[in-house]
């Protein structure tokens, strides 16, 4: 892998609510430009844009309708030229998200697929016969709830779709459809983007016949992934796509891989297989699954958090850092202390994430420590999948208040509200209401005062960043996970020839007391998250509340 791949700090932008430059209350594309600066000051190097294309926006834009129009709300293809320009002038590399596994129901693929079954497009999409009774051909849930199949009296057939039924999923079988995909690719490359984030990858292959999925407690369909995910020619699709486009330019790829586990992981990333450059993988996304799956009151266990981050780091020969994305609650809500140890339980957070090998990835309101919002309804919330889910609670009996609690724990919402710039009116992201509400505590947590504060958040991401990115060890030293039984902390080394750094996050809300693995070798401190932390390395560590500390050892 190029160096700057991995010497990259990844920055997510939701771009609906990231900055709106012409007051209609949604992000854009301009608003991205007028923050160029802000992002290159906080020292990340790739920004990654949630879709901004032509899309009827069912899933807020992963409902695409067409991949080389823009969605007039987010601006124009000039805006974007632009944008790509400016940031290329400040040395920032700009990654699109390639969402392939599905189209928008108004693309004109699915318009004319879904006309009749001997067409040039009818094979673009997933068509199977109605069962003899007229049902679906399995019984697969899709991931936002109700079946993923939908009927279509055109064909008298039924397509599938993973997500919404809005999202019919494309046939990767079909050779003409891939190649269409591959030209839309080179044409945003040859427009000068340096990347794409891959949506969903691992479920594009699908098999040739479907089988029904096991039907388990609290569920009234089957896993929506059974016998899709990692399909059969998954891998051999994207190592085409590879020779037919990848491998052509210097480009940086993620794939988003639900439901893989680490021996499947390192087939997408191993080099010598010539398919991507790393994957966004889910089990540590899982720890906090309840009775009714995602959707739940569970807290995490700090043993199953770092057991699935260190399978990960040991097994892969290159990862994606992240805790938290546009379809996660907020990191400091979730993994941290979203009050009385907010600011220091996200500061810890994000060594973990810059201190693992791989490329860190910051989700947009993280480096002020954004927090999950305290939805009052359902009717505040605007994802589909929180109300579908909200519904599914409501037909299985479950009270009011706790369907409540479990959807606003784990709402995408929670890590959508607008970005919060500062403490005028609506933040600063907007002066028109915004798409979606302003999380209420705007006035304490903001831009504005983060950099205003040299102890802030924001000032401690960017002294975690700058060690990341000037530091080799850090970059690409080994990884060995210590102290792998305690009860409050995640630790590990990073090692490169005879240097060693060592890693220390707290994840308790009390002082607590840790043993230096490296007794009497002496060492210096590369960074704390309190003042208190002494330069030198003593055999026994004293650890205030969510402190995170990384040493030089030797
Ligand atoms: O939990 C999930 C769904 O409930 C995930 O496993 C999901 O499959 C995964 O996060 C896929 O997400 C991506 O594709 C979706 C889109 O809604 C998300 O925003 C996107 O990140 C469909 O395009
Ligand atoms: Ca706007």
């Amino acid at each position: 892998m190029n160096s700057w791949k991995k010497e990259g700090i990844v920055y997510e932008i939701y771009v609906q609510s990231f900055n709106d430059s012409n007051n209609d209350g949604i992000g854009d594309i301009r608003g991205i430009i007028q923050k160029l600066d802000y992002l290159k000051g906080l020292g990340v190097n790739i920004l990654w844009l949630t879709p901004i294309f032509e899309s009827p926006l069912v899933d807020n834009g992963y409902d695409i309708a067409d991949y080389r129009k823009i969605n007039p709300q987010y601006g124009t293809m000039d805006d974007v030229d632009e944008m790509i320009e400016k940031a290329h002038e400040k040395g920032l590399k700009i990654v699109m998200d390639l969402v392939v596994n599905h189209t928008s129901d108004k693309h004109e693929w699915f318009e004319k697929s879904k006309q009749s079954r001997d067409n040039e497009y009818s094979d673009y999409y997933i068509w199977r016969d109605p069962k003899e009774d007229g049902s679906a051909p399995t019984n697969h849930g899709s991931a936002f709830g109700g079946s993923a199949w939908e009927y279509c009296p055109e064909r008298k057939q039924y397509y599938l779709h993973l997500f919404a039924k809005e999202q019919p999923d494309l046939n990767w079988d079909n050779e003409q459809m891939r190649k269409a995909i591959y030209d839309t690719m080179r044409f945003w490359t040859e427009k000068g983007i340096d990347g794409f984030r891959m949506d969903s990858i691992s479920f594009i292959s699908k098999p040739k016949e479907f089988s029904d999925a096991p039907v388990v407690e609290n569920k009234e369909y089957g896993a929506y992934y059974y016998g899709i995910s990692n399909g059969r020619n998954i891998h051999k699709y994207l190592h085409e796509m590879y020779e037919q486009v990848l491998s052509k330019y210097d480009l940086i790829t993620i794939g988003e891989t639900p439901h893989t586990d680490v021996e499947e992981g390192e087939k997408y990333v191993d080099p010598s297989r010539e398919e991507l450059d790393m994957v966004f993988q889910f089990d540590h996304m899982h720890v906090d699954y309840g009775e009714y799956g995602r959707y739940s009151d569970v807290s995490f266990k700090l043993s199953d958090l770092r057991h699935d981050l260190d399978q990960w780091q040991k097994c892969l020969s290159w990862n994606s850092n992240y805790l938290g994305n546009h379809d996660q609650p907020r990191i400091v809500s979730r993994f941290g202390d979203d009050r009385k140890y907010r600011e220091k339980s996200a500061e810890m957070l994000t060594m973990l994430i810059m201190f693992q090998r791989g490329t860190p990835f910051i989700y947009q309101g993280d480096e002020i420590g954004m927090t999950n919002v305290d939805f009052k309804s359902i009717n505040e919330m605007r994802d589909l999948e929180a109300y579908n889910t909200y519904e599914r609670f409501m037909k299985l009996g479950i009270s009011k208040e706790r369907a409540l609690t479990m959807v606003n724990r784990k709402t995408r919402d929670n890590g959508r509200t607008p970005m919060q710039w500062n403490s005028k009116q609506n933040a600063g992201f907007s002066n028109a209401e915004p798409w979606i509400e302003v999380n209420s505590n705007y006035k304490e947590i903001n831009v504005e005062k983060d950099l205003e504060n040299k102890d802030s958040i924001y000032r401690f991401y960017q002294k975690a960043i700058n060690l990341r990115k000037s530091n080799e060890i850090l970059i690409d030293g080994a990884y060995a996970l210590i102290a792998a039984d305690d009860s409050d902390i995640i630790a590990f080394v990073r090692e490169s020839g005879n240097q060693k750094i060592l890693v220390i996050c707290s994840f308790a809300d009390k002082k607590i007391k840790f043993n230096n693995p490296f007794k009497g070798k002496g060492g210096k401190l590369l960074l704390s998250n309190y003042e208190t932390a002494k330069p030198e390395l003593n055999d026994v560590i004293y650890l205030q509340p969510y402190e995170g500390r990384a040493y030089i050892v030797g």
